[in-house]
């Protein structure tokens, strides 16, 4: 006997324990920016590794494309409650960043920073490990101007407005610093599982 999806809802048919709470499915993938959307080519993209006021690299494009790529394919919740299940991501980790720059645990936390000026603050502990990338494609194909392209910090297990987009630089941090959103009412850390959307949650 067939019980499952039989509303026709789409979240019907999902299971729920891939859904964080207060969250619902979508099937699309929503567009949300602060402000205008920077064109930035990958000719003139670069990224910057710093700890505190001093950078340690700077990887062109054609550098950070000859660094490790690497697939992940996560479930994303964003903080105005719509989740989307299995994207599929190809990027550089975290680890393989800081590899590549000689450096190890520079400091607990980070801020990510972006063209458009926004920025986004994240523990260590959630970008290394395999927990996070700088992600250059979305579902096989070079990531699209409006989601960030040509790269974007992706931290999937956090509220998606963690996930830097048109992203220029990592910049480590001995004090959990807040950024954009977080100076402006969202939680400092973000957890969706525990509903972690505002600054006293
Ligand atoms: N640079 C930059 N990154 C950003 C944002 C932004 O305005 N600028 N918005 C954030 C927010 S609030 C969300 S929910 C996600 C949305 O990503 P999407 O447009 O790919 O769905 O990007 C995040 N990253
Ligand atoms: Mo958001």
């Amino acid at each position: 006997m067939v019980t499952r999806g039989f509303t026709g809802r789409r979240s019907g048919s999902e299971p729920t324990d891939r859904i964080p709470p207060g969250q619902h499915l979508v099937d699309n993938f929503p567009v949300l920016t602060a402000g205008p959307t920077p064109r930035i080519e990958p000719a003139d993209w670069s990224f910057t590794l710093k700890v505190g006021p001093r950078p340690i690299k700077k990887w062109s494009w054609s550098e950070f494309i000859a660094l490790p790529q690497t697939r992940m394919t996560r479930d994303i919740h964003c903080v105005t409650a719509w989740s989307k299940l299995n994207t599929a991501w190809e990027g550089v980790t975290i680890d393989d960043i800081l590899a590549d720059a000689g450096v190890e645990a520079p400091s607990p936390f980070a801020l990510a920073h972006c063209y458009d000026g926004y920025s986004t603050n994240v523990p260590l502990a959630d970008l290394a490990s395999g927990k996070a990338m700088i992600a250059l494609k979305f579902e096989g194909q070079p990531l699209p101007r409006d989601h960030g392209g040509p790269a974007r910090l992706l931290v999937p297990h956090l509220y998606f407005w963690k996930s830097a987009k048109w992203v220029n630089g990592l910049q480590f941090t001995e004090r959990d610093e807040a950024g954009f959103w977080e100076l402006r009412g969202y939680h400092i850390y973000g957890d969706p599982w525990r509903e972690q959307r505002y600054t006293n949650d």
